[in-house]
């Protein structure tokens, strides 16, 4: 808000829905002002008005009215539901990332913040990203809980071991902001910092270009999938000791308990660290635990390359089809 640009007391709005949550909030305090004020004044007239004016005057007895009740409980109920209704519309905006949103990641760590660009590149505690792009962070943690946090862009979400975390958001301003910390994760937690870089796209463009790419979490998955040997059982063939990585990415996995689960990066990550959690349906519990062997960070590129030959697996079966119509044609 133009209004509060010089006072340090409120960050700068830079991403799409911080507009948003600011309206809510301003909201909420005019609201809250609004009445606080509107009773303090009546308390300080009504009492210059109803004063005692001689020592034998009485208070007439109290009268209650039905409509007057029914008004003061009402319009607050629809205030306070008109409230709602607005903060679940903007909650929901906030926690849902728009589909076309690129996936970063982010792996918290005593006391830094790890981040991989999709194109590869690696930085610490500095963030680039271009402006107008919608950008999902996908987070985890090394140690402890962090939470990640970007007040000029009104997010904040706790990463925690264990477990992925998401956020989003698209930046509106070209310039530099906090990222900090936001709870409590031990003694050097106040200087677990970092700043983001928002940057108009060529800019960015030319940023990267500048930069070493680094390999993509997919190369990296890929090289990890050989050197640590899953694709000895992992052959992707009906022959192999493991299953084929098909249908993972979001699909359903039948057990050999009978249960179905969902496949989500919390299920790769499991088959991963703990693979005897769940047994696929038809297979032997042979795959051993790669827990301690891998880093968080290696984790997400494994979980994104089995995304990736899923997705491969599925664009060959949506393009038998339409591959087949064109043989037929050429024939005919
Ligand atoms: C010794 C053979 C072996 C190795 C090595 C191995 N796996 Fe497995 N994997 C299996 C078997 C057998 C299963 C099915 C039984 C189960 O669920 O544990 C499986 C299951 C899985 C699943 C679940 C599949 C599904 O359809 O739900 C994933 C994901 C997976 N492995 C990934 C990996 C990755 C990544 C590596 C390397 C880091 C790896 N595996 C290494 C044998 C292996
Ligand atoms: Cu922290």
């Amino acid at each position: 808000m133009e209004l509060f640009k010089h006072l340090p007391l409120f960050p700068e709005s830079a991403s799409t829905v911080a507009g948003k949550v600011d309206a809510i909030y301003f909201f909420g305090i005019f609201l809250s002002a609004f009445f606080s004020l509107l009773i303090a004044v009546l308390v300080v007239a009504f009492a210059v008005k109803f004063r005692r004016r001689h020592p034998d005057a009485y208070g007439v007895p109290e009268k209650t009215s039905t409509p007057l009740e029914l008004t003061w409980s009402i319009i607050p109920l629809l205030i306070s539901l008109f409230l709602f209704g607005w903060g679940v519309k903007v909650f929901i905006e906030v926690n849902q990332a728009p589909s076309n949103a690129i996936e970063y990641t982010a792996v918290g760590k005593q006391w830094m913040w790890k981040f991989k660009h999709p194109e590869g590149n690696r930085e610490i505690n500095d963030l680039h990203v271009p402006m107008g792009t919608p950008i999902r962070m996908k987070m985890t943690s090394e140690d402890v809980i962090h939470s990640f946090f970007i007040p000029a862009f009104r997010i904040k979400r706790d990463v925690l071991p264990g477990r992925y975390s998401e956020v989003w958001f698209e930046a509106t301003k070209p310039g530099v902001y906090h990222l900090f910390c936001a709870e409590f994760c031990g003694a050097e937690h106040s200087r677990m910092i970092g700043s983001v870089h928002v940057m108009e796209p060529a800019a960015y463009e030319a940023w990267l270009q500048g930069k070493e790419p680094g390999q993509t979490a997919v190369a990296s998955g890929e090289e990890l999938f050989k050197s640590l040997a899953c694709i000895t059982c992992h052959r992707g063939d009906a022959g192999s000791r493991g299953p084929i990585l098909a249908n993972l990415d979001g699909g359903e996995v039948e057990l050999a308990n009978g249960q179905v689960v969902k496949s989500d990066d919390a299920y790769l990550r499991e088959s991963i660290l703990n693979p005897r959690a769940k047994i696929v349906k038809g297979y032997e519990p042979l795959m051993p635990s790669y827990q301690g062997q891998v880093t968080e960070e290696q984790i997400l590129s494994l979980i994104r390359y089995l995304k990736e030959i899923n997705q491969k697996v599925a664009d060959a079966g949506d393009a038998t089809p339409a591959a087949e119509t064109q043989t037929a044609a050429n024939e005919g």
